[in-house]
């Protein structure tokens, strides 16, 4: 989603938030709660609209379309910064805990005097609560729970997706200041990890005072908490934290090398550097008798003079991947993919994209083939009948002409309860590429997780598990398998496992894929697009493979039409690999 309109729904579901909290009445609420649906829903980046335009859309009036063009000229909306003087800090917390609105949060303001987390625990605690009209004991118990898991997620690292918009725009917009000459987001987010703890912004210039101070004042930027001669640390409207260091472009490479980490990656190369009668800073690799520069202005030329190629920052988290250097043995990690075969279109109820949409969009994402897996029936909201499918493969053969892909005609299969699957065999036969995965009773216990799995992947339709623990990063832990097994069956029926590419997935995760390379497993890295936009999401998939070791000999999707055609032949006739 584009961060304007990430940012704005964020920013109406608060004025929505502190209308209700302040007493106003119900229409004047839900016009602000549908403005703020009709914003998550908008298929357009509302930073790029004007007025009329924003006003035509479904959902948003004259007024909103105001606000929202209030908000992109001066970075704030006036409505919700007078709402948010207005309403006292304490009652605002009260609606971050799980499962307390704002009508309950104003209740307990009005008759227990609560203006605090504190002061609801003590609430709480004295059993009062439960004698308001309209709450009880069963109330207590929620909020207990809600507040219970509110200090988990306080402590708790950012989901990658939930940074991505906020990181790549201000990044974009530190780019464009005079006098920044290079600038990257270094740490956890440059390795790829899928959560982050801060983001480490790195720049390159002569004139760091000025640098700084012009990113303080960004608008994305909601306070600063610390700012030096070289060094800043800022809050993002999100609360996110960002470092941002300044150095001198001579320093370029050994900066970015120090602030890329893992700190115990930089232990491992900083040991070397010593054994080899040098010095490695974030200044520069220097010899130690006479302290003369040796590297320091690239990354690459940093690692050469300690006698290693460059290190792909995915491989930086002291896993071996220096050992591996020294001795040539690194993997030549996966960078591109030659298709998808994991992708919704509008056939599918979830999908928002039609198929020539999203195949334009795979076209121009640089790939030659996806499979269009729209959802299969037993996922009875979203899925499609056989006789729906029938209907899509005429579409899809009437389209083949008309895109820049070679469309294959797929489907996401629902594993059942016990590994079975929609349809009949003589209709699953039909399909040219088959995801299978997981989406109900996710509750089970790792054996019985594990046998259905297995059970699915017996299937001779069978070509991929889709996302294969079910985790929603941040939101719930994937269940349990038994991996070792998994991977066994894999190998023996000739199934590949998906790594799904949604940042709120990336489920293989980076740690299954090395476990899965190690054991020579077949991968998938697929997007799982539901609109077009969502092809972008690869990039996420690939940093996740690279984190595993993955070369492109691992990854189905790294093979031609033949070669994936072949592997689709060899399991549908049984062959062990
Ligand atoms: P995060 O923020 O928890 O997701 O993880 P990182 O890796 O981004 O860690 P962060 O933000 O604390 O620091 C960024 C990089 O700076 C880190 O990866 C390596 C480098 N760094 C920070 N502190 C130290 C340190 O004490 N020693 C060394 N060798 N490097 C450090
Ligand atoms: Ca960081
Ligand atoms: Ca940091
Ligand atoms: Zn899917």
């Amino acid at each position: 989603m584009p961060w304007v309109n990430e940012e704005l729904g964020r920013q109406f579901a608060e004025i929505a938030d502190l209308l209700e909290l302040s007493g106003a009445d119900r229409f004047r609420v839900r016009a602000y709660e549908r403005a703020r649906d009709a914003i998550a829903t908008a298929r357009v980046d509302l930073g790029e609209l004007d007025d009329n335009a924003l006003a035509a859309l479904d959902g948003i009036g004259t007024s909103t379309a105001r606000k929202i063009v209030e908000f992109r000229e001066q970075g704030e909306i006036g409505m919700l910064t007078e709402l948010r003087r207005q309403v006292p800090p304490g009652i605002v917390a009260l609606v971050k805990v799980p499962g307390l609105g704002p009508k309950t949060a104003r209740q307990l303001h009005d008759e227990l005097g609560v203006t605090s987390l504190d002061d609801l625990r003590a609430a709480l605690a004295s059993g009062e609560l439960r004698h308001l009209p309209g709450l009880g004991a069963r109330t207590e118990e929620n909020l207990r729970a809600g507040l219970a898991r509110l200090d988990a997620t306080l402590t708790q690292r950012t989901p990658l997706a939930d940074v991505i918009g906020v990181a790549e725009e201000l990044l974009a917009r530190v780019r464009q200041l005079p006098d920044v000459e290079r600038a990257v987001l270094a740490g956890s987010f440059r390795r790829g990890r899928d959560t982050i703890g801060d983001l480490d912004l790195l720049v390159a210039t002569h004139a760091p005072a000025k640098v700084l101070s012009a990113v303080s004042a960004d608008a994305l930027v909601r306070d600063v908490v610390a700012q030096g001669d070289t060094k800043l640390t800022v809050l993002t409207l999100r609360d996110l934290q960002v470092d941002v260091r300044a150095v001198e472009p001579a320093s370029w490479g050994a900066a970015l090398i120090y602030f890329t980490g893992s700190k115990a990656h930089n232990v491992r190369i900083r040991e070397r550097a010593l054994r080899r009668g040098t010095t490695l800073s974030e200044y520069g690799l220097h010899a130690r008798d006479d302290d003369a520069l040796l590297a320091g202005h690239d990354e690459a030329a940093v690692y050469a003079a300690l006698g290693l190629p460059w290190i792909s920052p995915t491989l930086r988290e002291d896993r071996g991947e220096v050992a591996a250097a020294a001795d040539g043995t690194l993997p030549e990690v996966v960078t591109t993919l030659r298709g998808d075969l994991h992708g919704h279109s509008d056939w599918s109820g979830d999908g928002r994209g039609s198929i020539d949409e999203m195949a334009a969009a795979a076209a121009a994402a640089g790939l030659e083939y996806w499979a269009v897996t729209d959802h299969a029936e037993a996922l009875a909201i979203n899925g499609l009948t056989a006789a729906q499918f029938a209907d899509r493969r005429a579409a899809l053969g009437a389209l083949a002409d008309q895109v820049d892909v070679t469309l294959l005609d797929g489907v996401e299969l629902n594993i059942g309860v016990d590994g079975e699957l929609d349809y009949d065999d003589d209709v699953l036969a039909r399909f040219e590429f088959c995801v299978a995965s997981v989406h109900t009773a996710l509750g089970r216990d790792a054996d019985a997780q594990t046998a259905r799995i297995i059970t699915a992947m017996r299937h001779p339709a069978v070509h991929a598990i889709g996302h294969l623990t079910g985790r929603k990063i941040g939101t719930r832990p994937g269940f349990d398998v038994h991996f070792d097994r998994i991977l066994e069956a894999a190998l023996e029926t000739g199934t590949a496992l998906e790594i799904n590419a949604s940042p709120r997935r990336l489920d293989l995760s980076d740690e299954h894929v090395r476990r899965a390379v190690d054991a020579g497993v077949t991968l998938t890295i697929s997007s799982d697009a539901h609109q077009p936009s969502e092809l972008d999401n690869l990039r996420f998939g690939i940093a996740t493979a690279q984190r595993g070791w993955a070369s492109a000999t691992d990854v189905l999707n790294c093979r031609d039409l033949d070669g994936l055609r072949e592997f689709v032949d060899r399991k549908r006739s049984g062959a062990r690999r």
